[in-house]
């Protein structure tokens, strides 16, 4: 495979930090496939794709893009661009298959093979333990809402790292608890696509608490290892300065952001959180918020968008630009609005506001300082057709990320933590409910014959990873 990156000696007008990690990420439903070899067990995806009218066009991850067979091939792309650090999750069905009791080593075997060929290629592997599928077996007995899936979580961690950790350093327990809270068990828009706003803060607690039980089992097999979570946060303002608006906004921002921030790096749920829930019976137990605050070495925040809330009383309907028009059922019932703000949006109707991304790092380093921070999703989905010679000219990708870059950039130059950043995709891949229909990759794959063949945006990073840094606006 020869190198992507062009042979330019620029030095850029917007240089990151020596040993800032520059990557992309994955997750295994989305690109793996091979759902039943290798002794995998059925997760709540596999489930949820075959109920009909739950995805897209009935598709599912069954082949994906074949990573699982393909992996040597993309750790070769991944060399090309020059990344030097790949994220990836790693499939609880396939390394236990129903969730608990015994481990299937094939399945673990396909991560040791991994994590070997990323390292020879000097690309840093940063896995992710759980990127959304459950094994069904676990969902039977209740799933997330149960808090005996925290513990089952811990378990598995544990021994993935047990497998792994004389050479993995950087582990993510939990991916976007909000959206596996929330998607999965209020809005029904995500596997297991149950409708319980009860059941769904449940869910959000026991993801929290299974971060905090599996953090204390890595760390207990090697103390040295750098562990965290990662959180999808959204910059939130109100529609308009009407204190109805900015009720919104403290509302949309407590469940969004607090709901997840607060408990694991304050050890507290927010007050006002809690007033806002109480209805739904939420009182998670003190004694967890010790556990869930376990101090963590690194955060991982993916960023996509910005959310823009009205609050109006007596309306109860929502429009929305903003990602998952649907946020919840029970945020309809607080008269909450997503109200489009104007700016230009990406192929899937999500506005682009990197200034969003710049108030993120800047809050958090606020409230929660010293705290190491990592961009682990950043992106942008289009509905792509390669041109007639298979190229895929993705300027709007290019300038999405390019953006958010200098908004990270920003960021580090006023002092924020940040060590690393993470596009958001390294291939095209399942978009979960979108099924194949948006395409967040780097690199394009043809989903008829897997052929992988990278974008305009691939090209572009791979030199800014080259140069260390941004060029110069053009
Ligand atoms: O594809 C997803 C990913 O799995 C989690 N974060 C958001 C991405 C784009 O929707």
């Amino acid at each position: 495979m020869t190198s992507l990156q062009d042979d330019t000696s620029a030095a850029p007008a917007a240089p990151f930090p020596t040993g800032f990690r520059w990557g992309a990420a994955t997750a295994a439903y989305q690109i793996e496939g091979a759902a039943g070899e290798g002794g995998r067990g059925p997760s709540i995806w596999d489930t949820f794709c075959r109920t009909p009218g739950k995805v897209l066009n009935g598709e599912n991850g069954d082949v994906a893009v074949d990573h699982y067979h393909r992996f040597r091939e993309d750790v070769a792309l991944m060399s090309s661009l020059g990344l030097t650090a790949y994220r990836f999750s790693i499939s609880w069905p396939r390394v236990q298959p129903t969730g608990a009791g015994s481990f299937n080593s094939e399945g673990l075997d396909f991560y040791r093979r991994l994590v070997d060929a990323l390292l020879e290629a000097g690309i840093e592997p940063w896995p992710t333990l759980y990127h959304w599928d459950l094994p069904q077996p676990l969902e039977d007995k209740g799933g997330w809402p149960e808090r005996e899936t925290a513990h089952r979580f811990a378990e598995y961690a544990a021994h993935v790292h047990a497998a792994l950790g004389d050479r993995v350093h950087h582990w993510t327990t939990v991916n976007e608890p909000w959206c596996a809270a929330f998607l999965g068990y209020a809005s029904g828009e995500h596997a297991p696509g149950r409708r319980d706003p009860s059941a769904s803060l449940l869910a959000a607690h026991h993801l929290l608490l299974g971060h905090g039980l599996a953090v204390d089992a890595m760390r207990a097999e090697t103390p040295g290892n750098r562990f965290g979570a990662a959180v999808n946060l959204y910059a939130v303002s109100p529609a308009t300065d009407a204190p109805e608006d900015v009720d919104a906004a403290r509302r949309i921002d407590g469940l969004q952001n607090r709901l997840f921030l607060d408990p694991l790096l304050l050890g507290r749920y927010p007050e006002d959180v809690l007033a806002d829930t109480e209805r739904y019976g939420f009182a998670p137990p003190d004694a967890d918020l010790a556990v869930i605050s376990r101090p963590i070495d690194q955060l991982g925040i993916n960023y996509y968008s910005r959310h823009t809330v009205a609050g109006t009383p007596g309306e109860a309907t929502q429009t929305a630009s903003s990602p998952f028009s649907t946020y919840s059922p029970w945020v309809g019932s607080d008269h909450v609005r997503f109200v489009p703000a104007g700016r230009p949006v990406t192929g899937m109707g999500w506005e682009i506001d990197e200034r969003g991304l710049y108030e993120v790092l800047t809050r958090l380093y606020r409230e929660y300082p010293s705290l190491p921070l990592y961009i682990t999703e950043n992106g942008a989905g289009y509905d792509e057709t390669p041109d007639g010679d298979g190229t895929v000219q993705d300027a709007g990708r290019i300038a999405y990320i390019d953006a958010h870059l200098r908004a990270c950039h920003d960021a580090i130059s006023e002092g924020v933590p940040l060590h690393g950043y993470f596009t958001w995709s390294l291939l095209d891949n399942f978009e979960w409910a979108w099924g194949y229909s948006k395409r967040f990759g780097l690199v394009h794959v043809d989903y008829a014959t897997q052929r992988r063949v990278p974008k305009d945006s691939a090209r572009w990073y791979a030199d800014v990873i080259r140069r260390g840094g941004l060029p110069g606006r053009a």
